[in-house]
């Protein structure tokens, strides 16, 4: 109700009578009373004028379904949208759905995360009302051999939908971390449950930094935000309709790197042509960042030997040992 009179605010640059309100949507104008009520608490700068009505003069920067709607393309991924004021992480509350039985498509969001999940057990910082914190559920009928490069192909499209967004030369540092000017604007952690030929779902995570003005010590050296990057403050619930746009349109052809995606990944990554040191489980690997494959794999040349490597967390150098 709250959110019907909101979209038939939304819709006209004129003001409408609470009267009229109350017949288009079949309730008291009581009703129309409350839900204006609720929604200037939530932020809204709504005008009301005798005898004309009432006029929404102002959204506030809310990560609420209606206000992403407003600019979702999409088909399937976020045509449902659950939006949370906080949750411990938004990948758990998706695994947890997605184990009850939730739609392919379904996405969680929060103002804020309580225990935001990195990779490897770390952390990511997730502050209230300043970034975006998205989980967007995928339900592929592949084995899971077909989406093995569905976390490079996540970090290409949020770089992509960042990069047409704000006015930033965003890069992929391999597999999925997505800096501006060397410090990381976001994160992504892709979490797959499968049966041994069969894949059941697909989570992926991604936590952007956006308003944060400032970042404490432990981050301040690596991390950055769009705001920090551009001096401009920027609607978030715009920006996650646009990854959720481009996410969809990435993944539309499947879960591996087919040549024009490849040639993109490649020409938004960093990594490639720098030194890297890999730490993939208990190895340690070193080598020239030469290629990526259709399976997002980094191709590191060693000597005269090639090397893929699928996941690990890697360090780069300039290039003052040649390991090739
Ligand atoms: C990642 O892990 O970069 C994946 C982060 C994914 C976060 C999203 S938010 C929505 C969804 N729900 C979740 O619970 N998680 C996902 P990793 O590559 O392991 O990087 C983690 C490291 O990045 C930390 O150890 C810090 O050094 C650094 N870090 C933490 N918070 C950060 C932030 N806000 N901005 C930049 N760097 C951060």
């Amino acid at each position: 109700m709250k959110n019907d009179v909101l979209k038939a605010l939304k819709h006209t640059t004129e003001y409408i009578s609470g009267e009229s309100l109350s017949k288009s949507l079949g309730v008291s104008r009581a009703a129309v009373w409350k839900a204006i009520k609720s929604l200037r608490t939530d932020g809204y700068i709504i005008d009301s004028v005798t005898n004309k009505g009432y006029l929404l003069q102002r959204s506030p920067d809310l990560l609420s379904e209606l206000e992403i709607a407003e600019y979702l393309h999409t088909k399937t991924l976020g045509k449902r949208i659950i939006s949370l004021s906080e949750v411990d992480s938004t990948n758990r509350y998706l695994k947890k759905s997605a184990l009850e039985g939730a739609e392919h498509g379904l996405a969680v969001i929060s103002e804020m995360q309580t225990d935001g999940k990195g990779r490897l057990q770390r952390n990511w910082q997730s502050n209230q009302g300043i970034g975006i914190y998205l989980s967007v559920l995928l339900r592929p009928y592949v084995p899971p051999s077909d989406i093995a490069a569905v976390t490079q192909l996540s970090g290409l499209a949020v770089c992509k939908a960042i990069n047409g967004f704000a006015d930033v030369n965003a890069k992929i540092k391999w597999p999925n971390d997505i800096l501006i000017n060397g410090k990381k604007v976001c994160g992504i952690l892709t979490e797959t449950s499968s049966q041994a030929d069969m894949v059941d779902f697909i989570v992926i995570g991604i936590g952007i930094n956006v308003n944060n003005e400032f970042f404490g010590d432990d981050l301040s050296e690596k991390a950055t935000s769009l705001f920090l990057s551009t001096g401009q403050k920027q609607n978030r619930a715009k920006l996650a309709a646009t990854i959720l746009n481009k996410l969809e349109q990435m993944l539309a052809n499947g879960f591996l790197l087919n040549d024009d995606s490849l040639l993109e990944y490649k020409s938004l990554c960093s990594t490639i042509n720098q030194n890297v040191l890999a730490v993939c489980g208990n190895e340690t690997i070193s080598g020239k960042a030469v290629d990526i494959n259709s399976r997002g794999e980094l191709i590191l040349l060693q000597g005269k030997e090639m090397r893929c490597i699928s996941c690990g967390e890697i360090n780069t150098f300039a290039i003052t040992k040649e390991y090739s």
